[in-house]
């Protein structure tokens, strides 16, 4: 038997007065129990009134905006179950002329014997969290997403919300804990005007601007063009490729004593012979052992574009900032040669002297940290190349060596690459392979 049924507020804890922000049921509409029918905002959280039992709106008593408080009639619902099409009021079949919710009521063949019946049992207390999908539309940006209402913000910056459309739940709070400041919601629109994020909720959400005066002095200076530049480049490498960075180190003792062995040779000849030398000779080598690590994916993700040849970029930093000079052709070139292409490719970036061909056609990029120091790092990848070697600084470690310990110089250095090219397996296999060949240099012949 159909009952309609007045929905009141419930008991909602110590808050009187509360602001609707989101109806989210229209009349005609069916909903099942628990289902949100609206959602309240005090100044502490947000809380969706759910349905007692299922049935169809018959009538909503309020609107966005009104404040309710326990016991305000909200609504009125005509519960399921009854089969006779009698109205409420009269007894009588419904016809369409009784009202719009009649109308859609009738069509799903409700009917109510009473229309003072209150539910025996008070609804279920507030609920806090997300509600059903809210009457916008989907893709705007509204104030009525699920995450909208979940969002930590004032009435009276929900409102705001409101008014400009924005939907708080793609919105950074920069108040305490979190909060949604009016600022934030100006700061958002303003990014969406200027075209800086469009308007589609899974772009990365900006960070909102702070105002650091507002907690002690501070001074601005301008960043350097070239940060500015690479930094773009960087951002736009980090969020469009799926970055894994695989860890690993070797024993490059043997290669240090041979490195030492042959550095007076190659300064008096004007050469610094530095370990990145023997590094990109090594990446030649594993590179050509695995191709995939000398591919670029073609433009629409459906090919894999195998190169060749061996260009290898080097990060240089420079007090502007970051720059990637390419060493080409790096596995026609004997060590000493390309010691000096370095140092003199090295120069130039600090110079500013790099022309637009010392910094294009890269295959794969080495960031050598180690003479700085460090033990591991997630180098990003210099896209559309597929992988990074990102090199640490190499330190005395014991080491167990048949049966006892022995001190070897160990070098950490970290494999970031673009995990829809290459698998883990592989990266594991290219590092060990890494590895050997700087353990064993003589590889390097073969
Ligand atoms: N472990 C221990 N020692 C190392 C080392 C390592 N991994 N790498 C280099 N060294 C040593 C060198 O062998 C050299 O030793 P000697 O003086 O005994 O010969 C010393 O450190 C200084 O090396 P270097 O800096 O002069 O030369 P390099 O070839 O190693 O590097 C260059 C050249 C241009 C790459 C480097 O100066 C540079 O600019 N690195 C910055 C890279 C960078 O900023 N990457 C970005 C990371 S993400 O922002």
């Amino acid at each position: 038997m159909a009952q309609l049924t007045d929905i009141l507020i419930p008991n909602i804890g110590d808050f009187d007065a509360v602001e609707i922000i989101d109806i989210a049921v229209r009349p005609g509409d069916k909903v099942k129990p628990e289902d949100a029918l609206i959602t309240l905002e005090s100044d502490k959280a947000a809380m969706d009134i759910p349905a007692p039992a299922a049935g169809t709106v018959k009538e909503v008593l309020v609107k966005v905006g009104d404040s309710v408080s326990e016991g305000t009639l909200i609504l009125t619902l005509d519960e399921d179950g009854a089969p006779d099409g009698k109205t409420p009021e009269t007894g009588k079949p419904a016809t369409p002329a009784d009202d719009a919710t009649a109308t859609a009521a009738d069509q799903a063949g409700k009917t109510r014997e009473d229309d003072t019946d209150v539910p025996e049992e008070p609804p279920p207390t507030a609920q806090f969290g997300p509600h059903p999908a809210p009457r916008t539309p989907t893709g705007a940006q509204t104030a009525g997403s699920s995450a909208s209402s979940r969002a930590h913000a004032s009435p009276g910056v929900r409102k705001y919300a409101r008014e400009l459309g924005v939907d708080l739940g793609l919105v950074k709070g920069s108040g305490k804990k979190g909060r949604i400041l009016k600022q934030d919601v100006t700061a958002f629109t303003r990014s969406v005007m200027t075209g800086k994020r469009v308007s589609d909720p899974s772009t990365v959400p900006e960070i909102p601007p702070v105002d650091f005066s507002r907690f002690g002095p501070v001074e601005t200076r301008p960043l350097p063009r070239l940060k500015r530049l690479g930094g773009q480049v960087l951002h736009r490498n980090w969020v469009n490729v799926p970055h894994v960075t695989q860890h690993d180190e070797t024993d490059i003792t043997e290669l240090e004593a041979f490195r030492r062995s042959k550095k007076s040779e190659a300064e008096r000849r004007g050469v610094k012979l530095t370990l990145l030398s023997f590094l990109i000779k090594a990446v030649v080598v594993a590179l050509r052992k695995f191709p995939e690590f000398n591919a670029s994916l073609g433009p629409d993700g459906k090919e894999l574009i195998y190169k060749q040849y061996f260009h290898i970029g080097v990060a240089v930093n420079t007090a502007e900032g970051l720059v990637v000079p390419v060493l080409k052709d790096a596995n026609l070139k004997g060590m000493l040669e390309l010691a000096q292409e370095l140092e003199e490719l090295a120069q130039k970036a600090r110079d500013k002297k790099l022309r637009p061909a010392d910094v294009e056609g890269g295959c794969f990029t080495i960031s050598s940290l180690g003479h700085v120091g460090g033990t591991g790092f997630t180098p990003i990848i210099n896209s559309p190349e597929v992988a990074i070697l990102g090199v640490s600084r190499a330190a005395m470690k014991p080491v167990h060596v048949d049966g006892k310990f022995e001190p070897r110089l160990i070098l950490p250095y970290s494999l970031s690459y673009d995990h829809r090219v290459i698998d883990g397996v592989a990266a594991v296999e290219f590092t060990r392979a890494l590895g050997k060949i700087l353990t064993d240099i003589r590889d390097i012949l073969l």
